[in-house]
């Protein structure tokens, strides 16, 4: 059976929880990470030298990085509505999946740290309002998108994109300050909520 190592509370982790609902994929938790087991002892570095989760074992075979695993779950379970074969349809779900790992994610650190996390070297008001103002403007991009997909990102099929892109969603919604009024996020955001794995797993009360 598929094993992930990991913590629900872990946005990372709740992608590769939730590609498993949509694929309906048997699996087992062993809880690694703050809070449960140390990620840094040799145990775990043989197999995630960065010392972080989620990581899966399947059938010995073991991978790290919470999109590439969401990735390889949707093609070796045949989850091709999730990630399309078609290069061009494949491409633009992957393009979404990269832009939240390299562009979004790192935007929302600060203001994440300060107002959910309560981190106490995370507390300049500069910082932190210029932090919400990267946040909102990267939100921008993606109300920009859904205006024209209309449904959801990478086209009007639900793919791998919006579970990354959903829980990322969920934790902007999370994150007490300040938000322009995006009415294509919000309505994706209660369109999401209609699959199971987001309900589970995304729009959960957890952050
Ligand atoms: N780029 C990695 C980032 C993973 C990551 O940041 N994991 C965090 C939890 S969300 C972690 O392992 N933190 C250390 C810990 O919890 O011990 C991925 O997407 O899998």
């Amino acid at each position: 059976m598929l094993k992930i190592l990991g913590k629900p509370s872990s946005i990372n982790v709740r992608k590769v929880l939730w590609t498993c609902v949509e694929l309906d994929i048997s699996h087992e938790i062993e809880y690694w990470g703050s809070d449960h087991r140390d990620t840094k002892v040799p145990e775990f570095l043989a197999l995630n030298p960065n010392a972080m989760v989620p990581v899966i074992v399947d059938d010995g075979f073991v991978l790290w990085e919470s999109n590439t695993i969401c990735r390889y779950l949707a093609t070796s379970r045949g989850g091709t509505s999730l990630l399309p074969a078609h290069p061009r349809e494949r491409a633009c779900v992957e393009q979404w999946m990269d832009w939240q790992v390299a562009e979004l994610n790192p935007s929302w650190r600060y203001p994440f740290l300060s107002l959910v996390r309560g981190s106490a070297e995370h507390q300049d008001p500069h910082l932190l309002q210029a932090g919400i103002d990267g946040w909102n403007r990267h939100m921008q991009i993606l109300e920009t998108r859904l205006q024209t997909t209309g449904a959801f990102v990478a086209s009007e099929h639900f793919t791998l994109a919006d579970v990354v892109l959903g829980l990322s969603t969920h934790r902007w919604f999370m994150t007490p300050m300040e938000r322009p009024e995006l009415p294509a996020v919000e309505a994706y955001y209660d369109r999401l909520n209609e699959r199971r794995g987001f309900q589970l797993h995304g729009r959960n009360g957890i952050a």
